[in-house]
């Protein structure tokens, strides 16, 4: 591309929605600057730049400010064509999104409120979580990756899958993610997380600790505030 092309994330690096973006940048060979955003602070450019849910990614393309990481991934792939990250045929592509969608308005939270949950409750919403995973690994059966033998649109999306599930396993004393109970699933998550860029790209287990840790005790008091 020639001229001056901006490109720039503004993130927080212990957010699988910010690792997303970077690894899509990352997989094209595009070049991006990265402002990191204090979220216990957030700066003018990310309310301005995301003024409806003042969330980060947001990704700005000579200064014009896409948010959600989703579309995000779908911008940069119709922007810079080379390493496609959906699949080209129409079918496959509405497949992929769905799975994307399921991935983030689904497992996330299932996986979230599982690790949230104590005491009764605990059990029925392990349960239910591992209901939504067992989706995902129908999904992997019989695949390198989600986009067949490369990383694609979909292995990025349950990127999180890989490293950040891990860490609200072990914050939320529940095992959703094992070799035995989801076989291909976890094969992928080590092919994933070793493949570069997505390796290059990954915060440290302790500050996602850290990040997670601060949530999942806030919920806690919000529930047990209410009972
Ligand atoms: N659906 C959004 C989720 C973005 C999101 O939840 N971002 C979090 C960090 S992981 C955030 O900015 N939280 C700050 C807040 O909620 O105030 C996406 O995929 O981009």
């Amino acid at each position: 591309m020639g001229g001056e092309v901006k490109v720039k994330v503004i993130g927080t690096p212990q957010s699988f929605p910010c690792a997303r973006v970077e690894w899509a940048l990352r997989i094209k060979g595009v070049e991006y600057e990265y402002l990191k955003e204090d979220l216990a602070n957030k700066s003018p450019l990310l309310l301005q730049s995301n003024p409806v849910h003042k969330k980060v990614p947001v990704f700005l393309h000579n200064d014009n400010p896409i948010a959600e990481s989703l579309v995000i991934l779908e911008y940069i792939d119709e922007t810079w064509k080379e390493n496609p990250l959906l699949p080209l045929d129409p079918y496959e592509r509405a497949q992929a999104r769905f799975w994307a969608r399921f991935i983030d308005e689904k497992c996330v939270y299932g996986v979230w409120e599982a690790a949230v949950a104590q005491g009764e409750e605990k059990g029925k919403a392990v349960d239910a979580a591992l209901e939504l995973v067992s989706y995902i690994e129908k999904e992997i059966e019989g695949k390198k990756y989600f986009g067949g033998e490369k990383i694609g649109y979909l292995d990025i999306a349950a990127g999180w899958m890989c490293h950040w599930l891990n860490v609200m396993e072990e914050l939320g004393e529940m095992e959703l993610l094992n070799a035995h109970r989801f076989p291909s699933l976890h094969q992928w998550s080590h092919n994933f997380i070793q493949t570069s860029p997505v390796k290059d790209c990954i915060p440290s287990r302790e500050s996602v600790v850290q990040y997670f840790s601060f949530g999942i005790n806030y919920m806690r008091s919000l529930a047990s505030n209410k009972s």
